[in-house]
């Protein structure tokens, strides 16, 4: 199923006057108060986030998934979701693909559907935490971690394999995720298991193009609950330092302990330059994988905050690769991405609200007061009307979860589909 142009015009026809008259009343106060309304509408416009290809299936826990009909099967039928999200929202512009879940057959074909729907193809994620059918050795103890040589060796080998699957799509990064740890205390030597791991990336950063980067994701404890290798940031950094220029820290929403102050980790690894990537998601308790925004859109937005003074300030950071890392559980797919899309934007388009000059004034004049206004100043302003407004000057349309409805995409997505498909991933 494609959205047409035609489709998506007669839905806007219905907002248009409302949208313009609560974008011009917004636009004239945000004018008044110094701020340049086009460059933020702009701004948005150009952010775009990339949806991960094992998204777009029902999600689910290890209890049980609920499926949800018209679930795309194949990685063509995952790239046309990713179409309809992107001509919808117009912030959907890249897929990033799962190895070895979503394998291109016929390369040229899916680069030519992609070019034809404007999305690029973003980070290639590996994967080292489940067996392949017929691989020669287990990850049960380990993939780049493993005490066994032949164990780290084939993980190695599919880091490089993933890297050139990726490098026939245009993609320009490599994640790496390891479920490595341990689950009970004395089963695993941490300095055996780190040092395994760094010579491992050594090893697989050596395969990496040159103008590619590898990104390394931590996680502190699941699916091992004892000791994750890579726990944290200062892990993360470590391995990335020791591999290189174009090694560097991914974070990962729902990858912290409660409560940490993710806003000030990203904040660090943009000083030294060595934050690359960022999932988006939001959490209650631990990796909950939930629609982003829906739990702490406050904490999100200070994390924007961040991010914002870091894409202004810090040039020795490199542009970073977005990406939605969520699970629906019993939520529409496409509904919930399209839901974290807008939570994304509406935290973006607040933190550029931030009046950085005044902060910084009263940052030196010790007015703590003052800083916490300016802030919320900028966090209770409600930013809909220049979201909409980036969207439409995109072709995209102004409500995307009334348009989706509207429109029947998912009946007609069943229609084309059936009932009982069942897309690859966890
Ligand atoms: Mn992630």
């Amino acid at each position: 199923m494609k959205i047409q142009k035609e489709q998506i015009s007669d839905y806007n026809k219905k907002g248009l006057e409302n949208h313009n008259d609560n974008f011009d009343f917004l636009s004239n106060k945000l004018s008044g108060n110094g701020h340049n309304v086009s460059d933020i509408v702009s701004k948005l416009a150009e952010f775009q986030v990339a949806i991960p290809s094992w998204a777009l299936g029902a999600g689910g826990t290890r209890f049980g998934r609920f499926s949800f009909y018209g679930e795309p099967s194949t990685l063509e039928q995952k790239i046309d979701d990713v179409g309809i999200l992107h001509s919808l929202t117009q912030t959907a512009g890249a897929v990033s693909l799962h190895i070895p879940w979503d394998i291109p057959t016929d390369y040229a074909a899916i680069k030519e559907q992609a070019d034809a729907l404007n999305i690029k193809f973003d980070a290639v994620n590996s994967n080292t935490f489940q067996d392949q059918k017929d691989a020669a050795e287990t990850y049960k103890y380990g993939s780049l971690s493993n005490v066994s040589k032949a164990v780290r060796e084939q993980a190695i080998q599919h880091n490089l394999d993933v890297i050139k699957i990726g490098d026939k799509l245009g993609s320009k990064a490599l994640t790496v995720w390891l479920a490595d740890g341990s689950s009970f205390p004395g089963q695993n030597n941490f300095q055996t298991a780190f040092q395994n791991t760094q010579d491992s990336l050594i090893d697989i950063y050596k395969g990496l193009p040159d103008d590619w980067k590898m990104l390394v994701e931590y996680k502190p404890y699941e699916p091992n609950f004892y000791s994750t290798v890579i726990q944290d940031w200062g892990a993360s950094l470590m391995l990335a330092n020791g591999c290189g220029d174009k090694a560097y820290t991914l974070v990962d929403l729902g990858h912290h302990l409660p409560n940490s102050n993710i806003e000030q980790i990203v904040s660090i690894l943009q000083l030294k330059g060595k934050l690359g990537g960022f999932h988006f998601n939001d959490s209650k308790y631990g990796d909950d994988d939930l629609t982003v925004g829906s739990i702490k859109p406050y904490a999100l937005f200070l994390i924007f905050n961040e991010l914002v003074y870091g894409m202004e300030n810090n040039p020795q950071n490199p542009d970073l690769a977005w990406m939605i890392d969520a699970s629906h559980n019993i939520k529409d797919p496409l509904e919930d991405l399209i839901q974290s899309l807008e939570a994304i934007q509406e935290a973006y388009a607040k933190a550029l609200l931030i009046d950085q000059k005044a902060l910084k004034a009263a940052q030196l004049d010790n007015d703590v007061v003052k800083c916490q206004e300016i802030l919320q100043g900028a966090y209770r302003t409600d930013v809909r009307p220049l979201l909409e407004k980036a969207r439409l000057n995109k072709g995209g349309v102004l409500s995307p979860i009334n348009a989706y409805r509207s429109l029947d995409v998912r009946a007609s997505l069943i229609k084309e589909r059936g009932k009982n498909t069942v897309a690859t991933g966890l």
